[in-house]
């Protein structure tokens, strides 16, 4: 197969040019907060802080603020958009300009709970949203320009008259996202999984913006492994398929020198290559470009990005040893899988090799690429033996690394890939579940290929139950979207040492709605 496009500037420009051209329109709609938002210090609700109702907004705009004072606000539900607030006199002639500081959250933690000392092993403070603005004159509206994900808002007048008060007229999100047709719920749901999937839809909806973004709070920007699970909700929710196609073309266009596709690629304020290799991200480009082209129909792109797919899995897969392991040294960057630190990543990463093969296989199928067809597909029968033989222990269970290990994402890796099928894969399953000896997932994104691999295995009943279990208690804890992160023994967990850095509407976390809504589980 040629790859050519590899260092041919005009085929990556005409795919960037075309990502340009699929730029979706931005919907804004305006709203208004609730009420005021009463923050309550409370043990017994997620991360000890609970958003109680204060007064109505017609009281609230009769109150008057003195510098020092602030008020703090509920909009209901979780928004993404800008903010516009608006300043009464409450005293005549207010003879100073009037200093905010603005607060905003996702959650009740990111305002009750204080900002500093600043604490996180990897992100920079400037992702915690806030902002200063002044109004020279009172009566009168500021708006803060920039773009926040939030509910919750403190305005606090750090500057004003010493003599002089104002009140807050009123305070207006103007929302922003692609525009979308709303979506029915499915049918026949039960009242739990119905309230699972609003929520489902509502964060993908709210990470829609002019690519596929992975949080709205943070960090913004277009993933690979994020994207794939998106474009599988999207496909039976908001069928926005112009906008994958776009992420796709963006990917491709801003592949590395070598050929490998990027983690993460930047939008603004000009596409741009992030400079991060993940060698499972990479790899998950092959999956997304089929759902998309199976979905969307479009086999017309399928076919033109073929040659960038079949590069991730001839160069990553084509570097696994006898044994099924990438090179030592990273020199497909990073392997991601979960954020669980304890994980040892070489058992899963082989089960996702497997799984993409295949997927592989079934691309260069369908764009007639006889020898890609046939390599691949033996490359999969390879690594999936070596995989049956190698990767178990005495009894079975699919273990990694020199402690043997055993995980749900080793074990469920290995389902999807096709390595244990129907009965030997629900047995092995099944233990990984429940046995305590087996490492936990540490977020949504793994949790999402572990109800995958059940309804792989042929047991939706505990695919669905998982599901129940998991999004339905952060549910219970009060998501308006779903999580980034999640530990129902530790709702302070976070991959940057910091709950208030976590990203509360996150992307990945959407595939409730693909387990509902898509034939291929009813
Ligand atoms: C996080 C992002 C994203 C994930 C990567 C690996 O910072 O939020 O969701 O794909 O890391």
């Amino acid at each position: 197969m040629n790859n050519h496009w590899i260092t041919n500037q005009a085929i990556r420009a005409r795919w960037l040019d075309e990502a340009e051209r699929l730029k979706p329109a931005l919907h804004s709609e305006a709203v208004s907060p609730v009420h005021e938002a009463r923050f309550v210090d409370d043990a017994a609700a997620f991360q000890g802080w609970r958003a109680a109702a204060g007064c109505s907004l017609v009281d609230l705009a009769s109150r008057e603020l003195s510098e020092g004072d602030s008020v703090d606000l509920d909009f209901g539900t979780h928004l993404v958009g800008s903010l516009e607030i608006s300043l009464e006199a409450a005293t005549r002639g207010v003879d100073a300009p009037v200093r905010l500081h603005v607060l905003l959250g996702e959650m009740p933690i990111e305002i009750a709970a204080p900002r500093e000392p600043f604490h996180s092993n990897m992100l920079a403070r400037t992702w915690l949203q806030e902002e200063t603005v002044h109004l020279d004159d009172v009566p009168g509206t500021v708006a803060l320009a920039r773009r926040f994900a939030f509910r919750f808002v403190r305005i606090s007048v750090t500057g004003l008259s010493r003599q002089h008060r104002v009140r807050i007229a009123s305070v207006i999100a103007r929302t922003s996202g692609a525009v979308i047709e709303p979506v029915a719920p499915p049918a026949g749901l039960t009242h739990k999984l119905a309230a699972i999937d609003a929520v489902a839809v509502r964060t993908l909806r709210n990470c829609l913006h002019t690519v596929f973004e992975d949080g709205p709070k943070r960090d913004r920007r277009l993933w690979l492994g994020d994207l794939r699970l998106q474009a599988l909700a999207n496909a039976v929710t908001f069928r926005r398929f112009d906008v994958v196609k776009r992420c796709l073309l963006l990917f491709a266009g801003l592949a590395r020198p070598d050929g490998l596709v990027e983690a993460c690629v930047f939008e603004k304020p000009q596409p741009l290559p992030s400079n991060n290799l993940m060698a499972d991200y990479a790899l998950l480009f092959v999956p997304t470009l089929l759902d998309y082209a199976v979905e969307s129909g479009d086999w017309e792109t399928g076919r033109e990005l073929w040659p960038v797919a079949r590069h991730q899995v001839a160069t990553i897969t084509g570097a696994l040893d006898a044994a099924g392991k990438l090179p030592a040294g990273d020199p497909f960057g990073w392997t991601f899988m979960d954020w669980q630190p304890k994980l040892h990543r070489e058992g899963a990463f082989l089960g996702l090799a497997i799984y993409v093969l295949r997927e592989a296989a079934k691309l260069a199928a369908k764009v007639e690429d006889d020898e890609a067809l046939s390599g691949f597909t033996a490359r999969a029968e390879t690594l999936s033996r070596i995989a049956h033989e190698q990767w178990r222990d005495a009894a079975g269970n699919f273990i990694s690394g020199p402690q043997a290990q055993r995980s749900l994402a080793t074990t469920a890796w290995m389902i999807l890939a096709g390595v244990v099928q129907d009965a030997e894969a629900r047995a092995v399953l099944h233990p990984a579940l429940n046995d305590p000896a087996y490492l936990q997932p540490a977020g949504p994104y793994l949790w999402h290929h572990v109800v995958h691999a059940f309804h792989l295995a042929g047991d939706r009943a505990t695919g669905l139950h998982l599901m129940e279990q998991y999004w339905g208690k952060m549910l219970d804890l009060g998501a308006d979207t779903f999580w980034e992160v999640f530990n129902p023994a530790d709702h302070f967990a976070s991959p940057y040492e910091n709950a208030q850095l976590n990203s509360y509407c996150h992307a990945w976390s959407c595939t409730p709605s693909w387990f509902l809504r898509h034939p291929q589980f009813k």
